[in-house]
C-alpha cells in the first residue's frame, strides 16, 4: 500500500528549480570538506512529529486525519505507520531515524503487554531497514507521558515509579540495540520540579545519576555499542527542568562520574529556551569534548514555549554548522528533525515542503560554514585576537610559568599595550557576504 501518492522521490534539482517537491540546496553526493552532503548531514526523521503528532494543541484536539491511522487496531496502526514512515523516508531519502518506544507501539494493559507489543512492531521495522538501507540513529524511552511519571521518572518521589522506568528504559535499549541504534538518548521528560516546598532536589539528582550508571552499567552488559546521550532544556513540561542547559548538564555528570560515558544531544528551540543560542549550546559541547547529536528545529522570538518549527534560519543553520564543523563533524551523531508542522498544515505534502525546507536550510548552512572555514574568515581574527598568548608574559601564562608576584612586577613595570576594536560589525557583514553569495 502506498501512502503518499502522488508524491514521487524527491530529488536535488538546484537553486534554479520552482519545483516544491525538489531539492534546491540538498544534494546529497555533493562533496563539501571532504564528504559527501549525505555523510555530513545524516539527517534523521523524528518518528514521534512525523508519525504520531496529529495536530492537538492546548485548545484543540487533532486536525491531522492520515491514511495510515485509518484503523481502530491499536497493532495494525502501529504496522501501516511503519510502513508510511519507511515510504516517507525513502522518498526524501533521509538515511536515519529517531524513536521513542510509545511512538512505535502503544502500550497495553501491563508493562509485559507493552513489551510484547514491541516484540511484534521492532521485526517489522527491522525488516523495512533490510529492505531500503535505512538506519536508526537514535532509540529512548518515553518515560513522561503516562500519568505514572507525574513526578517524574528517574527523579520520582514513588520509588516503585523510578523501577517501573528502569524497566521501561531497560528494554528501550535492548531495541536501540536490536535496530543497531547509533546512540541512546535521555531526554529529561519530567526530570525536574515544580516548587521546592514539597521537592528533595538532592535526593532527586542523585538518583538520576543511580539510573544513568544502571543504563551505562546494562548497556555494557548486553554489548549496546552506541553512544549514551543526554538532551538539555531548560523548562516544560516542568518548570525547572533538571537539565538546563549544556553547562549544566555538563557540572552534572562530573559530579557523578558520568563524563566518560555521555555526550550532549543539543536541540536548537531547547538552547533559546534557554536564553542562549544554538551555536552557543553547540560550542559548549565543542569545547568540552561532548559535542554528540543534534535536534534540529527553531522556536519563534515572539513565543516563549518549545515551538519545535522546522528549521528554516539559514543564519542559524550556517553558525550551527560552524560549531558541528570545528568539533569534526558528526560521528555518531547527526540531525534529528525534531520538527513538527504547523497544526494549520494538515495535508500530507505538508510534511514533505517542512522536511525539505529544512533539509535545504541545514545544507545551505553546511555549504557557507564550509567556505568560512576554508578561507579561515573567522580563525584568522580569533589567532590574531589571542596573539598576545603566543610569547612574552601571555606565554608565560599559559604555560603556567607565572603568578601573581611575577605578573605584579610585569604590570609596574610594563603597563599594557593598547586594545584593539573587537570589529563585531565588520564581522558580521563579512558573515552576511558569505550567506548571500556563497556558491
Ligand atoms: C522534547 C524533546 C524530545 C526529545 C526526545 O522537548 O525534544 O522529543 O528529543 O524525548
Ligand atoms: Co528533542
Amino acid at each position: 500500500m502506498e501512502y503518499f501518492e502522488g508524491i514521487n522521490k524527491v530529488n536535488y534539482e538546484g537553486p534554479e528549480s520552482k519545483n516544491p517537491l525538489a531539492f534546491k540546496y540538498y544534494n546529497p553526493d555533493e562533496t563539501v570538506m571532504g564528504k559527501s552532503m549525505k555523510e555530513q548531514l545524516r539527517f534523521a526523521m523524528s518518528y514521534w512529529h512525523t508519525f504520531t503528532y496529529m495536530g492537538n494543541d492546548p485548545f484543540g484536539v487533532g486536525t491531522m486525519f492520515r491514511p495510515w491511522d485509518n484503523t481502530e487496531d491499536v497493532m495494525e496502526k502501529a504496522k501501516r505507520r511503519v510502513h508510511a514512515a519507511f515510504e516517507f523516508m525513502e522518498k526524501l531519502q533521509i538515511p536515519f531515524f529517531c524513536f521513542h518506544d510509545r511512538d512505535i507501539a502503544s502500550e497495553g494493559k501491563d508493562l509485559k503487554e507493552t513489551n510484547e507489543r514491541l516484540d511484534v512492531i521492532v521485526p517489522i521495522i527491522k525488516e523495512e531497514m533490510g529492505r531500503t538501507g535505512i538506519k536508526c540513529l537514535w532509540g529512548t524511552a518515553n518515560a513522561f507521558s503516562n500519568p505514572r511519571y507525574v513526578h517524574g521518572a528517574g527523579t520520582s518521589c514513588n520509588a516503585t515509579v523510578f523501577a517501573y522506568a528502569a524497566a521501561q528504559i531497560k528494554k528501550a535499549i535492548e531495541i536501540t540495540k536490536e535496530l543497531g541504534g547509533e546512540n541512546y538518548v535521555f531526554w529529561g521528560g519530567r526530570e525536574g520540579y515544580e516548587t521546592l516546598l514539597n521537592t528533595d532536589t538532592g535526593l532527586e539528582l542523585d538518583n538520576f545519576a543511580r539510573l544513568l550508571h544502571m543504563a551505562v552499567d546494562y548497556g555494557k552488559e548486553i554489548g549496546f555499542t552506541g553512544q549514551f546521550l543526554i538532551e538539555p532544556k531548560p523548562k516544560e513540561p516542568t518548570k525547572h527542568q533538571y537539565d538546563t542547559d549544556a553547562a549544566t548538564v555538563l557540572a552534572f555528570l562530573r559530579k557523578y562520574g558520568l563524563e566518560k560515558h555521555f555526550k550532549l544531544n543539543i536541540e536548537a528551540n531547547h538552547a533559546t529556551l534557554a536564553m542562549h543560542t544554538f551555536q552557543h549550546e553547540l560550542n559548549q559541547c565543542r569545547i568540552n569534548g561532548v559535542f554528540g547529536s543534534v535536534d534540529a528545529n527553531q522556536g519563534d522570538s515572539n513565543l516563549g514555549w518549545d515551538t519545535d518549527q522546522f528549521p528554516t534560519n539559514v543564519y542559524d543553520t550556517t553558525l550551527a554548522m560552524y560549531e558541528v564543523l570545528l568539533a569534526g563533524g558528526f560521528t555518531k551523531g547527526g540531525l534529528n528533525f525534531d520538527s513538527k508542522v504547523r497544526r494549520a498544515s494538515f495535508e500530507e505534502s505538508d510534511l514533505f515542503y517542512a522536511y525539505i525546507a529544512g533539509m535545504d536550510t541545514f545544507a545551505r548552512g553546511l555549504k557557507v560554514a564550509a567556505k568560512l572555514l576554508e578561507d579561515k574568515v573567522f580563525e584568522n581574527f580569533k589567532a590574531e585576537r589571542y596573539a598576545s598568548y603566543n610569547q612574552g608574559i601571555g606565554k608565560g601564562i599559559v604555560d603556567g610559568k607565572v603568578g601573581f608576584k611575577e605578573l605584579e612586577a610585569y604590570a609596574l613595570e610594563n603597563g599594557i599595550t593598547p586594545n584593539v576594536s573587537g570589529r563585531q560589525e565588520l564581522l558580521e557583514s563579512i558573515l552576511n557576504q558569505y550567506i548571500m553569495e556563497t556558491k
